[in-house]
């Protein structure tokens, strides 16, 4: 069964003005649907074939396609799920009271998070992960994550951010920083609050 390049649950237009229209469909039909093509061409006819993407990632690492493209794929399919037009706000339940545990308040998070996803050098990602039943923030390089050993970032990804710059240059060109905190009105709560359920 090959990996499938998902559908949106929103339109590409639907995180404007957050996220443009024009990003978002190069970003989804054009680099997640190279990382997935890749992906499979990587892993056909090979004994990694039938193997979760979690589990590649995780055997696998070591593998440069597996690494690339197996990365790209985990990672935007993860990004594309925590967004929402109607995102935004502050969570509930178990994940505000892990936050509140592990940060001190959601502002906290967030000063640690766009800290983290600033200061990556280059292409990579700002994650928040549960890494022994605690949260915690890191960043990777290129389609790194923290399903792979050694790439000084560890747990379960619940929440991610892409800061490469396809993910932002057509409207924010150099400006980093505005897209992370325009991310913070896209963000979809309930979904990283189902991730954190399942990851603890
Ligand atoms: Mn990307």
């Amino acid at each position: 069964m090959a990996f499938e390049l998902p559908q949106l649950g929103y339109a590409h237009d639907a995180l404007e003005p957050h996220i443009d229209a024009r990003t978002m469909e190069i970003h989804h039909t054009k680099h997640h649907a190279g990382y997935t093509a890749k992906l499979n061409a990587a892993v056909e006819g090979t004994a990694m074939e039938g193997k979760s993407i979690e589990a590649l990632l995780a055997d696998h690492s070591d593998h440069p396609a597996i690494r690339n493209n197996g990365g790209g794929y985990y990672n935007h399919c993860m990004f594309w799920e925590i967004m929402s037009p109607n995102g935004g706000g502050a969570p509930t339940g178990d994940l505000a009271v892990a936050i509140a545990s592990a940060f001190g308040s959601l502002d906290a998070l967030k000063d640690q998070f766009n800290a983290a996803a600033a200061t990556r050098f280059g292409s990579g990602w700002a994650w928040l992960c549960v890494n022994g039943g605690k949260l915690e923030i890191c960043s990777s390089a290129n389609q790194d994550n923290p399903l792979m050993p050694g790439v000084g970032c560890g747990g379960h990804p619940i929440m991610g951010l892409d800061v490469w710059e396809h993910a932002y240059y057509l409207n924010y060109q150099n400006r980093r920083p505005d897209y992370i905190s325009a991310f913070w009105s896209v963000i979809n709560w309930e979904v990283v609050a189902q991730k954190f359920a399942a990851a603890k």
